[in-house]
């Protein structure tokens, strides 16, 4: 339950004593003796498991605790000792577990049976494992294949993961939306555009050589922490590190290393931006092409031996350059200034540090991907790189900072609803069945479906779809009248509680867990956001008898369901996850190759990354400038309509996604309540709002759908005028499901736009 509320400015720095504290709280509330913390040890290192919470990048020489405190609070969430029994089922109805909020429903602790729901008693009741897979094989064989939907969060392996989506081909579609949908989906969309992968390009170890960082739109000390090793490093040899986000966050601050005894002591800490750029939400368009303006300016400034832009690499590599100085030349500082809302002095001043470093990275996260010019920012972002080179030379290169510790592994072992990016033909020689050529509904078009009534059952291989997405009220509605819901889950959330005319509840294992089969403990595999794979090896008991692994469920489903295919071998498979990893190695042979050999390194192996090598695997063979014709973040909203802002929907330090592991943002000082709008100073005045006002939200998207969350707390924050945060999911009932980036569809949850008004 959430404390009262109260909310003050926090003083401290991103880890040191703050996040210790966290952490015992969380083991204790799990009831994790201190003993079996030890599991910690194991985490991110060869022969242990690969963390459950981000993707960041496993160390080839890992520290001792090679985890951070949100890391940790994954382990600790994952092998709690609460279970959620069946007697809990039998006390409660879902009707009445739907007026219960995320954290209380996950708190239940693990789920331990399979279980169906039943109409008359309004309950989840269990059923065997048997009668689940029959039940749900009967519902998928009497449905038209185009109107099932396979979704997959980004957590599952990539054998689980590969299994899935073969069963979703197999079974006749490429319905395969994946969290990607609703994340980096527009750098998927973004870069193989202009370098030729769908990826990063920036290997952990390279860090090292960098010599200057840009930051746009990523909170590392809440959703990457461990990164903040590699930042704090960068900050000791001097490197500048230069931040833009509308919110001044902490871990972009500073930070004392939790991990060492001397700084926790001594309460020292380091300061991590250099420059800090809180921008408009959605200015970063306005921004990067201010900065490649103030470059043009300098290299026109400089004689020819001095110039500012790698003339050469441009010469050789690039292609678009001269149609892109036409169209920054085209863009007037005052529409820079305005969009961006930074100064020209700000964005000269940036430029300028960018243009005297050699090997720059650019991170970025969903501050740029979730916009409606997402795409845009992206790619921007990526041309800023070009004009220096800084693609395909150590230390430089652009860094997405995936979000599940898996979801670019999912997309690379097939998991999409893109055709062409599926090996078709390879698979369909290796396990003789035509496979499906029509693309496939991603996150946004599949909700439109449900919506519509043309979706017959949704599956989910982990996640929390209907909790996850835009326009959650309409959704909700309409979800009930899918004919078949199927969950694979490991605790009880707003998804398995909100269901189809028919149900299932399919628990599994996690990946902490020991997973014995025929041959003996299996390991998984995932990959980084680095494009690394890595083994993963579970370390503690089930937490049930009863649980299966995803592979086994995802096959099990799969025999109940399709005609019987002796070239397909779910069940040895399941005995022995290597044999997955040689199916998957035939099918996509440039990136698995002996995939059993080489992920027996302790460091794992590398996917190819041809950016890396300066090949572009583009349409012109060139790495590919591309010009932006607007600035605007919203093509479709004028951005200033009075009384408009525009709302940021962030995570808390105390969450993972829909899975709220408490009411502590200790670093943004929320305490108690997560029902809160952050305001700007004079946005409240002009409302007469004061600060810890109730309000309510409405959203103002210029059509005609009402959409509002009620009963906010107000609070004065660091915020731009002109907009406003709240927290995800709680702010999602006010995101349109049309309000998405053009080209990818990801959800722009980092502007919808709002009114704010007092509560009646
Ligand atoms: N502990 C923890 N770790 C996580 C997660 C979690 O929930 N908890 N989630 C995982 C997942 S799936 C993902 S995708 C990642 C998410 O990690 P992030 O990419 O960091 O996503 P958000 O928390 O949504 O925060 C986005 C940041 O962008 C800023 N921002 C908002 N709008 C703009 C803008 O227009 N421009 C710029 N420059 N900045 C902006 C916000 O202020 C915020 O600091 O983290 C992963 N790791
Ligand atoms: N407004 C707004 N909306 C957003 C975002 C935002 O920033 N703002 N962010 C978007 C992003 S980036 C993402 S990635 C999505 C997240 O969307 P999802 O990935 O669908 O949601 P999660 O909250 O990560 O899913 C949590 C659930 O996964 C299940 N689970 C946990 N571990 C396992 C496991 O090992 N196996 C299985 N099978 N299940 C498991 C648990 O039951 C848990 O309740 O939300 C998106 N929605
Ligand atoms: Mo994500």
């Amino acid at each position: 339950m959430a404390a009262d509320p109260n909310i003050e400015e926090y003083q401290g720095p991103v880890g040191g004593w703050g996040s210790a504290r966290s952490l015992t709280k969380i083991l204790l509330r799990e009831h994790i003796p201190l003993k079996g913390a030890s599991v910690l040890l194991h985490q991110n290192k060869p022969g242990g498991f690969a963390c459950v919470s981000c993707s960041y990048a496993k160390p080839t020489h890992p520290r001792t605790f090679e985890f951070c405190e949100n890391g940790a609070k994954g382990t600790a969430w994952e092998i709690t000792r609460k279970r959620c029994t069946l007697e809990f089922f039998a006390e409660h109805t879902l009707t009445e577990l739907e007026s219960w909020s995320d954290y209380d429903l996950e708190e239940q602790g693990r789920l331990l049976d399979p279980m169906r729901w039943d109409a008359g008693s309004d309950r989840y009741v269990p059923v065997t494992w048997a009668e689940a897979f029959a039940g749900i094989g009967e519902h998928l064989r009497g449905f038209a294949p185009k109107s099932v939907v396979f979704y997959a969060s980004g957590r599952a392996s990539l054998e689980a993961s590969y299994m899935y989506q073969l069963f979703a081909r197999m079974y006749g579609n490429n319905n395969l939306p994946d969290s990607s949908n609703m994340c980096h989906e527009s750098t998927s969309v973004a870069l193989p555009e202009t370098i030729g992968v769908p990826v990063g390009t920036v290997k952990l170890e390279e860090l090292a050589h960098t010599d200057c960082m840009l930051f746009l739109g990523q909170n590392v000390g809440v959703n990457s922490p461990r990164m903040l090793h590699e930042l704090q490093e960068a900050r000791r040899r001097g490197v500048p590190i230069l931040t833009f986000n509308p919110l001044r966050e902490r871990g972009l601050e500073r930070f004392t290393n939790p991990q060492s005894p001397v700084e926790m002591a001594t309460l020292s800490e380091t300061q991590i931006s250099t420059q800090y750029h809180q921008l408009n939400p959605g200015g970063d368009l306005a921004a990067l092409v201010g900065m490649a303006k103030v470059l043009l300016d300098l290299d026109r400034a400089s004689a020819g031996a001095n110039s500012v832009l790698d003339r050469d690499f441009i010469a050789e590599h690039c292609a678009g350059f001269a149609e892109f100085v036409v169209a920054m030349d085209a863009f007037t500082w005052d529409d820079i200034e305005a969009c961006s809302g930074l100064s020209r002095g700000d964005i000269t001043a940036a430029a300028e540090v960018y243009a005297s470093c050699n090997a720059v990275v650019a991170f970025y996260g969903m501050g740029l991907t979730q916009h409606r010019s997402g795409v845009l920012a992206i790619q921007m972002l990526s041309n800023l790189l070009l004009l220096r080179g800084n693609i395909g030379k150590l230390g430089a290169g652009i860094f997405p900072v995936r979000g599940h510790s898996n979801v670019q592994g999912q997309r690379t072992v097939g998991i999409t609803e893109k055709p062409e990016l599926a090996p078709l033909d390879e698979m369909e020689k290796q396990f003789g069945f035509a496979a499906p050529r029509e693309v496939g509904l991603n996150t946004v078009e599949a909700c439109e479906g449900v919506l519509a009534g043309e979706i017959s059952a949704f599956i989910s291989l982990g996640g929390n779809f209907v909790r996850a997405i835009p326009e959650t009220d309409a959704m909700e509605t309409a979800w009930r009248e899918l004919p078949l819901t199927v969950q694979i889950i490991t605790k009880l959330n707003r998804g398995a509680v909100i269901h189809g005319k028919a149900a299932y509840l399919l628990p599994c294992l996690g990946r902490i867990e020991v997973d014995a089969q025929a041959t003996g403990d299996q390991f998984v595999t995932i990959e980084d956001t680095t494009g690394r794979f890595h083994a993963s090896r579970g370390q503690v008991e089930p937490a049930g008898a009863n649980l299966l692994s995803e592979p086994r469920i995802v096959a099990e489903l799969a025999k109940s369901t399709l005609p019987p295919n002796d070239k397909v071998q779910w069940d040895r498979w399941c005995d022995d996850y290597g044999l997955i990893r040689e199916a998957i190695a035939q099918s996509f042979p440039k990136v698995f190759e002996d995939f059993n050999e080489r992920i027996k390194g302790p460091a794992g192996f590398d996917r190819p990354l041809p950016a890396r090598q300066r090949i572009w695997k583009t349409k012109t063979g060139k790495a590919n400038f591309v010009s932006p014709s607007s600035l605007s973040e919203d093509p479709d909203l004028p951005c200033c309509r009075e009384g408009i802002l525009t709302l940021i929907t962030v995570r808390s330090n105390d969450q993972f996604n829909t899975t709220v592991y408490g009411y502590e943002d200790r670093l943004r000082g929320i305490h108690g309540t997560r029902k809160v709008v952050l305001m700007n100073k004079a946005d409240m005045a002009e409302r007469s709002i004061a600060d810890g006002d109730a309000v309510d939200i409405i959203g103002d998207a210029g059509d005609a759908v009402e959409r509002h969350v009620l009963g906010m707390r107000a609070t004065l924050y660091d915020v731009p005028k002109g907009s406003c945060v709240g927290y995800f999911p709680e702010c999602n009932p006010l995101l349109p499901l049309w309000h998405h980036a053009k080209g990818s569809k990801v959800p722009a949850a980092k502007s919808i736009p709002v009114r704010v008004v007092s509560a009646v």
